[in-house]
Parts: structure tokens; C-alpha cells; sequence
């Protein structure tokens, strides 16, 4: 294969070739059911961390041209020549098909089974790689608001670092409850519609009562699709790294129109700045 030759997008549901080595307990899957967010500290093999670290690594450095039309700044526009605040690659997969030949993959499909049923599958993933020193939390927001509003989903993410995460380099933050909640205001990240982030709409929530989840390297967590959930700011010396596997149970139309006006707003910008 040459560098100009696309890429297809791999069948992120095929059945793991690997059985899976962990599983969640019948507590864990209860709190998950009532808070619609858990924390989990081992959900891969330690020897298998670093293995995927490279993988990584490799994906937001060296691989940069191949993975440029599904590399984003999360959290601020993009511009040429300049490191992205937040990097985000979608599908990175796509790219490093042996991440999901991973012992590590094996393990999140089977516990997404596990947490929304047999008829659960992983549709996609993705990879937020905040540098150290870095300025720019990933602002409160529900993953549904990124979604279709013309279709009804269940859904889940499932968010692995690569490292230690701690409220110092950016661990995930979950408001508990929150998955009952319905999809609620959102505007693009610093409410510039080149971003392709989202953020809740600054005082439309109280965020009063959510908790952190400091986790081990290769800990996961997991959270539904209207789960509201943040992290902040990496104050370290490392990249805080995460990848992100996404699984839905069933994604259907609406039986009643919604509009999410926020992705409008973005759409429109970004044909703006293209013409
Ligand atoms: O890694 C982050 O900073 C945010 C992750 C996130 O929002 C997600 O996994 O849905």
C-alpha cells in the first residue's frame, strides 16, 4: 500500500479474535446501571501498556501526514504548522488496525456486552492526547451532543490511559445521575463555531456534585451517552494520554424531531471558511 491509497474504516464490531482475560464483577455493572458512569482499575494486561503506548505514540508523531484528515484540535481551530492545544484522531484504528487486535480491545468489547447486553458492539474509537503544561480542559459535555439528533442511541465510551490519570494531568470528572438527564444546551468549545469541540452552555449546569476517577495506567472508564463528564487542564510533564473505545446497543430514528443548533452553528462556519 502507498501513502495516497485510502484507507477503509476497519469492522470495529467484528467478534474479538482474543477471548477476553477480564471482566467486570455483578457490582460493578449495578453501579454502573444506577450512576451511568464506573471506574475500573485493570481492564488490560500491564505488559500490554506499553505496546500500546507506541502504537500511540507513533499515531500523534511519526504517522502525523497519514493521520491528518482524522487528526482535530479538540478544543481550539485548527492551524497549519501549529500543535494542536488538544489532539484528537478519529478512528485510530483506521490507521493502527493492531490496536484492535489488542488483548486490550478483546476485554472492552466484552465489557460493553457486559454493561449495555449481547447486542452491544464497538463502532468506532478514538484518541485524546493532551500535552504536558497544557491550558485547555476538555469542558463539560454530553457525548449525544456530538451524535445524530435525528436518531435515538444507547451508547457508551469506554476512556483507557496510557498512563496514571490524576487530577493533575487530567483524569476523568462525572456528574453521578446525569445519563437520565435529556441532551442539554451545548455551543462549541469558547463558543467559536471553528471548534470542533463541545462544551455545556457556561451556567446552564451545576456541576456541584460530580466526582473525579484517578485511575492506573491501563484502568478504563466508562460512561452512557448523556453522561455528563469533563477533565481538566494537564498540569504534568507527560502527555496525558487516552484511548477511547465506543460501542452502541441500537441507534434508530427519533419517533419526534430535535434540532442540536450548536452542530449548525459549526457546519455553517466551517463552509464559510472553506468558500
Ligand atoms: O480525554 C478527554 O479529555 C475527554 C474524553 C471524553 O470526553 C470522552 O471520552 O468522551
Amino acid at each position: 500500500m502507498n501513502a495516497t491509497t485510502p484507507l477503509s474504516v476497519p469492522n470495529y464490531a467484528a467478534p474479538a479474535k482474543l477471548a477476553p482475560t477480564r471482566l467486570l464483577t455483578p457490582e460493578q455493572i449495578a453501579f454502573f446501571k444506577q450512576n451511568g458512569y464506573l471506574a475500573v482499575d485493570n481492564v488490560m494486561p500491564v505488559e500490554e501498556i506499553p505496546q500500546v503506548r507506541v502504537i500511540y505514540d507513533r499515531l500523534f508523531n511519526e504517522d502525523r501526514s497519514r493521520t491528518e484528515g482524522d487528526l482535530y484540535n479538540l478544543t481550539g481551530e485548527k492551524q497549519k504548522g501549529k500543535k494542536e492545544d488538544v489532539a484528537q484522531i478519529l478512528q485510530p484504528g483506521k490507521y493502527a488496525p493492531a490496536l484492535l487486535e489488542t488483548q486490550m480491545v478483546a476485554n472492552l468489547k466484552a465489557m460493553m456486552k457486559q454493561l449495555l447486553g449481547p447486542d452491544t458492539h464497538m463502532v468506532g474509537d478514538h484518541a485524546i492526547n493532551k500535552p504536558p503544561h497544557n491550558n485547555s480542559p476538555t469542558p463539560w459535555h454530553q457525548d449525544e451532543a456530538y451524535w445524530n439528533p435525528g436518531k435515538e442511541y444507547r451508547g457508551l465510551s469506554i476512556w483507557v490511559p496510557l498512563q496514571p490519570a490524576t487530577k493533575l494531568n487530567g483524569c476523568m470528572y462525572f456528574v453521578p445521575g446525569s445519563h437520565n438527564f435529556e441532551v442539554i444546551p451545548h455551543q462549541p468549545i469558547g463558543d467559536n463555531p471553528l471548534t470542533p469541540g463541545l462544551e455545556v452552555v457556561p451556567g446552564a449546569f451545576d456541576f456541584s456534585s460530580a466526582v473525579s476517577c484517578e485511575l492506573p495506567a491501563g484502568g478504563a472508564t466508562f460512561h452512557l451517552e448523556r453522561t455528563l463528564h469533563y477533565t481538566p487542564i494537564n498540569q504534568s510533564d507527560d502527555y496525558r494520554r487516552a484511548y477511547i473505545a465506543v460501542g452502541t446497543q441500537f441507534e434508530r430514528p427519533r419517533a419526534t424531531l430535535r434540532k442540536f443548533p450548536w452542530q449548525e452553528r459549526q457546519l455553517a462556519a466551517r463552509t464559510a471558511a472553506k468558500s
